[in-house]
């Protein structure tokens, strides 16, 4: 056998136990251990049949993804998980597979080439391959239809989606829900099918037939998969794969499987994806920051403001079942928030998302208030107020006379020095940046910004916290902006300034649509308000450098009572259902800003609004990085893909520029700054320093890397 699978007996059965914590991936050393364990038990005359069982917290959690990288460096696949299935399903004494945690990709297409399935009640279910840009490779789209027919196939492996042990059971991928001990249940499922046909998956075939039907499910899967996966060409490749189970038997089914599998295995979609992975997990790794740090516990939250941002905040803590206080001002704004809260709420129950019950539940968590009655209890006290400094500080100051020790003190601010906040306080070690993106109930990211006094336990508190939310915190340093908004004012100031100079603003957010990003600078600007840049564009005025470019159409915009959706017209106009069109008026004070500015009015290609945007993100990324302000690359990518709308299959704007290459990003950057000046454009160090050695973002971290861990 091998180190990471062991085989014993319970009388007649045989027990298969993959030890590959943390997820029983299936790494080198497995595949072989398992058909190690299914050819000692064919060679046992005493065992009549086998179950094959995850130790630890899960099944097989699918294909070891770190390997992949290896296969597309050249390397060759040490074993084909194929063969050894197909020894599973060849074997004379019935196998069961016996789940728990999360049957996932390779993990799901073991339990498949089993002759049963037994789980339970919490198990679940998947092919989640497409959210690696790849599609199932060792028979999950040919098995999957088998068992569970065409349509549900098509769905689990197009959309990634996984399914829990019931919905598993009502279609045909599990043959039973084993209550309480898993082995014990599974070994006596295998003890009633000891001399029963040991049914192979591959032969199948009865859910396969209605020809018809399959063309309409492959027809209709194709339309949503444009619609909800844009851009996107794995779950298309899923569905050609599901669509070659219906139309082939299943050796040739299987083998066109695998051609499709290894075309996106190769593509630059897939690295992105993966790369966004192991992204995801590697921002919550600090250096300077022991897992073991100390943390506090959360119990109990406090929200100041109960605007947008405010009452989204509030949700996010109701959600994962924190009482929470939202204090404002006046009563009306507070029930306007009140209100929004409850609409929101309303409206995922109306979805489907939760129950009424649980609505409710989560209601009763928070408690609107215009004191700070009851402040005193709370361990976060989160401030989410306009961006003012002098207001937030205070603020800060009235709390931190009410506050108990140890109360974690955040901010929402989204721009403002973290450090000045604390100053308002006798205790700028409890100070902590939390800027959540808006929809703050909706979108993922969590920009965590520390101070310079900021302690290394309110820091971890707000890692883990961030997990609680159900969010992605990532460290940001302090800066104006941040990593999010730092570079998206670049990103912004490139999109108005390329209005400015002749393309249309629906030609602007076109080509940003059409790259992949959810929407463009200029209708994302209309959902946020206008106003709050307008707001930020005040309080910073003063650092204005004389003689430097900057763009005027927004503040104009805002001048005339254009803030956006909130008031029917920013850059657009907007109807009653919130549908954007362009309006004349826009187009006349574009022009008539160009000329008051002297500004050259041309045509301008979509190459172009994709160059100045998009390498303008990545020249201020680069200098973050530098600065330290960003931990790693990848940190300013997970940012972009889940609290901007950044496409994950492009990889975040860093991961971007390597695929087109540093050098010719540098080489436009030079273009732009000999077009437009240094003070816009100057190349970042660290892009030219990399550009010139033929490195990467992606190499610069993992030099960090090693070299922290040497
Ligand atoms: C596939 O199967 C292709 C097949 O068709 C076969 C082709 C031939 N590989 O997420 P967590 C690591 S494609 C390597 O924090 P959780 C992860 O990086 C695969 N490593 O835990 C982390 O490491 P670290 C299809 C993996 O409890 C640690 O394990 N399968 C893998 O929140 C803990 O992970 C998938 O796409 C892996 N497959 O969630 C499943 N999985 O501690 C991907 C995890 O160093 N995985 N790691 O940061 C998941 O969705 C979640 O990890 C899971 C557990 C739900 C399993």
């Amino acid at each position: 056998m091998s180190e990471l699978v062991n085989y014993t007996k319970q009388g007649e059965i045989g027990v298969i136990t993959i030890e590959n914590p943390p997820v029983n991936a299936l790494s080198p050393g497995v595949p072989e251990g398992i058909a190690a364990g299914i050819e000692a038990a064919a060679n046992d005359s005493e065992v009549k049949a086998v179950v094959l069982i995850g130790g630890g917290r899960t099944f097989i959690a699918g294909a070891d993804i770190k390997e992949f990288g290896k296969v597309t460096s050249g390397e060759k696949p040490r074993f084909s998980l194929n063969s050894v299935l197909e020894r599973i399903e060849n074997s004379s004494k019935p196998v069961v597979a016996a789940i728990h945690g999360t049957a996932f990709g390779g993990g799901l297409e073991t339990a498949m080439a089993a002759h049963y399935r037994v789980a339970v009640l919490s198990a679940q279910v998947g092919q989640p391959e497409v959210k690696l840009g790849i599609i199932p490779g060792a028979g999950g789209t040919q098995r999957l239809p088998r068992l569970a027919g065409v349509a549900k196939a098509v769905e689990m492996c197009a959309f990634g989606e996984p399914i829990d042990a019931k919905t598993a059971l009502s279609a045909g991928i599990l043959d039973k829900i084993v209550d309480g001990d898993l082995l014990a249940g599974a070994v006596e499922f295998a003890k009633n099918v000891i001399g029963k046909p040991a049914p192979k998956t591959r032969d199948r075939n009865e859910k396969l037939q209605d020809a018809a039907a399959n063309t309409a499910i492959f027809a209709l899967a194709r339309e949503q998969a444009r619609k909800t996966r844009r851009g996107q060409m794995a779950p298309l490749a899923a569905i050609d794969a599901v669509e070659a189970a219906a139309k082939l038997p299943f050796a040739e089914g299987l083998n066109r499987e695998a051609e499709i599998f290894r075309v996106c295995l190769f593509s630059t979609q897939s690295k992105a994806l993966i790369h966004a992975f192991f992204g995801e997990r590697a921002v919550a790794k600090i250096p300077d920051i022991p897992k073991e740090t100390k943390t506090y516990e959360i119990q109990r939250a406090a929200v100041i403001g109960a605007g947008t941002m405010g009452g989204g905040i509030a949700m996010n803590y109701a959600n994962a079942g924190i009482p929470v206080i939202v204090k404002e001002t006046a009563q009306d704004a507070l029930d306007r928030g009140m209100a929004t809260i409850r609409k929101n709420y309303e409206n995922s129950v109306k979805k489907g998302r939760f129950s009424q019950g649980v609505m409710d539940q989560r209601m009763a968590l928070i408690t609107p208030q215009l004191s700070y009655d009851g402040f005193e209890q709370a361990d976060i006290i989160v401030e989410a107020v306009f961006e003012g400094m002098a207001l937030k500080k205070q603020i800060f100051g009235e709390v931190d006379a009410i506050a108990k020790a140890g109360c974690v003190l955040a901010s929402n601010t989204s721009t403002l020095d973290i450090d000045e906040i604390a100053s308002a306080t006798k205790r700028p070690q409890m100070v902590i940046g939390h800027h959540f993106f808006s929809p703050a109930n909706v979108m993922r990211l969590l920009e965590i910004v520390r101070g310079k006094a900021t302690s290394k336990e309110v820091i971890q508190t707000s890692m883990q916290l961030a997990k609680k939310l159900n969010k992605i915190g990532v460290l940001a340093g302090n800066c104006r902006g941040f990593i999010g908004n730092r570079m998206i004012h670049c990103y912004g100031r490139e999109a108005q300034f390329l209005v400015e100079e002749g393309a249309a603003p629906e030609q602007v957010d076109g080509a940003i649509y059409e790259f992949g990003l959810a929407m463009g600078p200029l209708a994302m600007g209309d959902l946020a308000g206008l106003d709050v840049g307008w707001r930020i564009r005040k309080e910073f005025k003063h650092l204005e450098k004389p003689g430097v470019r900057i763009p005027h159409m927004a503040d104009r915009l805002c001048e005339i009572g254009r803030y956006g959706q909130k008031t029917g017209k920013g850059w657009y106009k907007y109807d009653a259902e919130r549908k954007s069109s362009p309006d004349p008026e826009v187009t006349a004070l574009i022009e008539q800003v160009a000329k008051e500015y002297g500004i050259e009015r041309r045509a301008i290609t979509h190459e172009e609004i994709i160059e100045r945007t998009i390498y303008a993100l990545v020249n201020e990324g680069a200098r973050i990085l530098e600065e330290g302000i960003a931990l790693r690359a990848v940190d300013i990518d997970i940012v972009y893909l889940n609290g901007y709308g950044f496409p994950a299959w492009r990889g975040g704007p860093m991961f971007y520029a390597d695929t087109i290459g540093l050098k010719h990003v540098l080489a436009k950057v030079e273009e732009f700054e000999k077009r437009h000046g240094s003070d816009l454009w100057a190349p970042a160090p660290l892009l030219r320093k990399l550009a010139e050695a033929g490195k990467t973002f992606e190499g610069w971290d993992k030099e960090r890397e090693s070299a922290a861990g040497a």
